[in-house]
């Protein structure tokens, strides 16, 4: 296992929120102790616990390792763990988790609608239902008329029985999930470029590279070990240099070494000039490429000279204009992106939620395919994940529209017959029609061809782009949706809704960025009438006469199916027992027998147990061993300034709010720091408009329009407005647009066209 995490050292950044967390009643000095590496935990007052529990955060696909103090059969404190990758730290989300169980108004009965009221009934009632409903649609209107809509917030377990009962059971491939909005086009780079998902580096490199090259990411408030780890590195090695591109001045951006504010919605066009004067800069790994590299146009391999042919249109000075940044810069990020010791990518939804996502994740990859920079320490592209199982738990177990497990696909005949034979169901059970993805999986239930949903662990009547329109289809369709609350805005629109357990009121795996497995362990019961998602799964299994198929029903028999499934595929982690995860802080899949250490850096001889000796890299993921790097033309968004929406809305994240604050917006420290959702505008936008600091203004699109208080921040460039998305009261996807990448099919919350205008004070 990797070992070269870093010391405790001196927090390097001290965190602007302090005088907040002041305010929000933890005190100064607490609030002052909360400044970094090693140091958040001593936010949480030393409670009197008198068991600790190594468990793992619920909230972030940073997946960090945490000890959980209890008394009394409480949650009394919670830690970072010394001996997870995260050396301790944990940020302000983990260090509440403890309030979580305790939320108020948790659901706690089953309820269904009833002359329009959703109304309290008991279990058999609502599985009752349920069985019966989904049945009667299904033999009417086939199976393609139900649907799965899923998380990277389940257990692996959950998502992996779920995706067994739709796919294999009632055999419709309408399974897809919240990841379809967040990682699906890192999966479709990855795959398009090594033959297989998940980043091959970890964690660790970041303590050995130079050079970071952070890419439409802010984890200053979105993975703040992470920051702070490169925070680290930059205090211990003098010549570690960060840039950031963000046409936002992002809290991450401020401390960068370098800010690259591109117009929103150009960067295709820096990465392809950085690759331009690479390319004739003669910074290129001549001897990499040609082991281990393929160039592709549409499919049709070409050589290296087309490639460079194809760049001609993308030299610094033919892109500056449109990109926003001088062509001398470009050539200088270049030059420094291919000739640093160790160059480390990290990028999330800046690059996964635009129209063009795939093609963004594509280029990264290939930047450092063409210069070399991959494989050593430090030397990655690393595609940074957002939710805490979204890899693990389901591009892991194929449950996306278009995959099957393991990395199959449905549209393959033969990975179509292994998982069939896999799931002992007879040949051509499974349909080789891919199901819906997200986006278009809610039109679908808004036109009637999809008319029966289970929504699993998250809240696409708050998260899902053109919100107005989706809510409106799931009230037109039997939606049953499992909460932990009853009044998210998914929730507002259910025919039947389900109690859930929550986090550590159950157990399962989450899988996070770095192929890292970990086990929660479960410490409370569940209040009331809550249940986990897996048992609601298996009871919907039998009444629907599926009992045979999903036949393993706790979630360590589930784990261990599911782990035998992937023993003969690139995914093994055979030697993960449960055994090994609870004595352990997670392991890194590959991992194919009980005394592997699990694989730090993949497609690396001597790591990863796939590479075949003397090969040193081995990109196993094809046929050829080959990575490919694909020539990718700038296509501008389809949403586009004009008079009429002279701006362009960003939405996002900060860091004590998690989505759409269902749970935290429940607790009173986080809700107190963050304070209500805002719109951020610059100074020159506001002044035009007449609009002040705290004034009600009204953001529109040609999708919808929203309310809400403005900010003016002076460092905000003109003609973007941005606003984060936890705040029910400011509802701003129905103002996004739902355009979405035509390969990966991830709409693109990060551009839309808006106006603004002030309605008062
Ligand atoms: N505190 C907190 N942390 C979280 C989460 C949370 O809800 N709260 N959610 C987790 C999840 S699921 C995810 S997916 C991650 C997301 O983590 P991030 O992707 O880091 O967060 P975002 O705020 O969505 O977007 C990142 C940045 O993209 C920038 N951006 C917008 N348009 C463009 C563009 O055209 N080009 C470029 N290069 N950048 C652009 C935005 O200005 C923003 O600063 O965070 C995870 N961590
Ligand atoms: N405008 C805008 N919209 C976005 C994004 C953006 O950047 N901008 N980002 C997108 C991305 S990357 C993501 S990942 C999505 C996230 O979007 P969602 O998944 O919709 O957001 P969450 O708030 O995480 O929803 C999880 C829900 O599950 C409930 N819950 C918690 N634990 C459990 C449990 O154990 N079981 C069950 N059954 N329920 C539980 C919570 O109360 C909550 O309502 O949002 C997407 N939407
Ligand atoms: S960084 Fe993410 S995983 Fe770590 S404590 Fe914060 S929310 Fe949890
Ligand atoms: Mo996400």
């Amino acid at each position: 296992m990797e070992s070269e995490t870093p010391q405790p050292a001196e927090p390097q950044d001290i965190h602007r929120r302090e005088f907040m967390w002041a305010m929000a009643g933890l005190g100064a000095a607490t609030a002052a102790a909360f400044a970094g590496w090693g140091a958040l935990e001593a936010l949480v007052p030393p409670g009197t616990a008198d068991e600790w529990h190594k468990s793992v955060c619920r909230f972030c696909g940073t997946g960090c390792t945490i000890r959980v103090g209890m008394r009394e059969g409480e949650i009394v404190d919670i830690r970072g763990h010394e001996d997870g990758h995260n050396k301790g730290v944990i940020c302000v989300k983990g260090s509440m988790l403890r309030a979580l169980p305790k939320i108020e108004g948790r659901l706690t009965t089953p309820m269904i609608r009833r002359n329009g009221k959703l109304e309290p009934a008991s279990w058999d009632e609502a599985l009752d239902l349920i069985g019966r409903r989904f049945k009667e649609i299904r033999d009417t209107h086939g199976p393609d008329a139900l649907a799965f809509y899923g998380s990277g917030q389940l257990f692996t377990e959950e998502t992996y029985t779920a995706n067994k009962l739709f796919k294999g059971g009632l055999r419709t491939n309408n399974v897809d999930g919240n990841p379809r909005l967040c990682m699906s086009s890192a999966a479709a780079g990855y795959v398009r470029v090594y033959g297989k998902d998940e980043p091959p580096g970890c964690y660790a490199d970041i303590d050995h590279a130079e050079l970071f090259f952070i890419f439409g990411a802010n984890p200053y408030e979105c993975h703040p070990p992470l920051w702070e780890r490169v925070q680290r590195r930059r205090a211990a090695n003098r010549n570690a240099f960060v840039i950031c591109v963000d046409p936002r001045r992002s809290e991450t951006a401020k401390r960068s070494d370098l800010h690259l504010p591109v117009i929103p919605g150009t960067d295709l066009l820096l990465l392809n000039a950085m690759a331009q004067v690479m390319v004739e800069d003669g910074l290129c790994d001549m001897k990499f490429m040609q082991r281990h590299v393929r160039f592709d146009r549409n499919g049709e391999t070409v050589d290296f000279e087309a490639f460079r042919a194809f760049l001609r249109d993308y030299t610094p000075e033919k892109v500056e204009q449109q990109l926003g940044i001088g062509a001398d810069l470009i050539r200088h990020v270049a030059h420094r992106f291919a000739t640093s010791r160790a160059s480390t990518s990290l990028w999330t939804m800046g690059v996964n939620q635009r129209t063009q996502g795939t093609a963004l994740n594509t280029m990264l990859n290939a930047l450092h395919l063409i210069t070399g920079q991959f494989g050593r320490k430090g030397a990655t592209p690393f595609s940074i994940t957002g939710q805490p199982n979204a890899c693990g738990g389901v591009r892991d177990t194929g449950s996306l529209s278009h995959l099957l497990p393991a990395g199959r696909t449905v549209t393959n005949p033969d990975h179509r017959r292994e998982v069939e034979h896999k799931w002992g169901l007879p040949e051509g059970a499974i349909s080789q029609t891919p199901g819906h993805d997200a986006v278009s999986l809610f039109r679908a239930m808004g036109d009637g061809r999809v008319k029966g949903a289970l929504i699993m662990c998250t809240n696409p009547g708050q998260s899902m782009p053109a919100a107005d329109r989706y809510a409106k289809a799931m009230q037109d369709c039997f939606t049953v949706v499992s909460e932990i609350v009853p009044d998210s805005e998914t929730a507002k629109a259910a025919s039947v809704l389900l109690p859930a357990a929550l986090w550590c009121e159950k157990e399962g795996v989450l899988g996070q960025g770095e192929r890292r497995y970990q086990l929660v362990p479960k410490l409370l019961d569940p209040p009331g009438e809550a249940r986990s998602d897996l048992w609601m799964l298996v009871e919907i299994a039998k009444r629907l006469g599926l009992g045979d198929l999903i036949k393993a029903r706790t979630p360590q028999e589930v784990w261990d199916e599911w782990r035998h499934f992937s023993a003969d595929s690139y995914y093994n982690f055979e030697g993960m027992t449960y055994d090994r995860l609870r004595a352990l802080p997670g392991l890194q899949w590959p991992c194919p027998d009980e005394d592997h250490p699990g694989t730090a850096r993949r497609f690396v001889e001597g790591e990863d147990p796939f590479v075949s000796k003397g090969a040193g890299i081995e990109f196993y993921g094809r046929k050829d061993k080959r990575a490919v790097v694909y020539l990718c033309p700038y296509v501008p968004s389809p949403e586009q300034r004009s008079e009429v929406y002279p701006l362009y809305l960003t939405t996002g994240r900060v860091l004590e709010q998690w989505h759409t604050g269902t749970m935290t917006m429940r607790i009173p420290e986080l809700r107190g720091a963050a304070g209500p959702a805002r719109f951020t505008v610059s100074e020159v936008d506001a002044k035009r408009r007449g609009i002040e600091a705290g004034d009600m203004i009204e953001v529109s699109s040609a999708f919808g329009a929203v309310q809400g208080r403005a900010v003016i921040d002076r460092e905000m460039r003109p003609g973007l407005v941005f606003a984060a998305f936890y705040d029910a009261r400011l509802l701003v996807n129905r103002v996004v647009a739902d355009h979405v990448d035509p390969v990966s099919k991830e709409p693109e919350f990060k551009l839309t066209a808006v106006q603004m205008r002030r309605l008062g004070n």
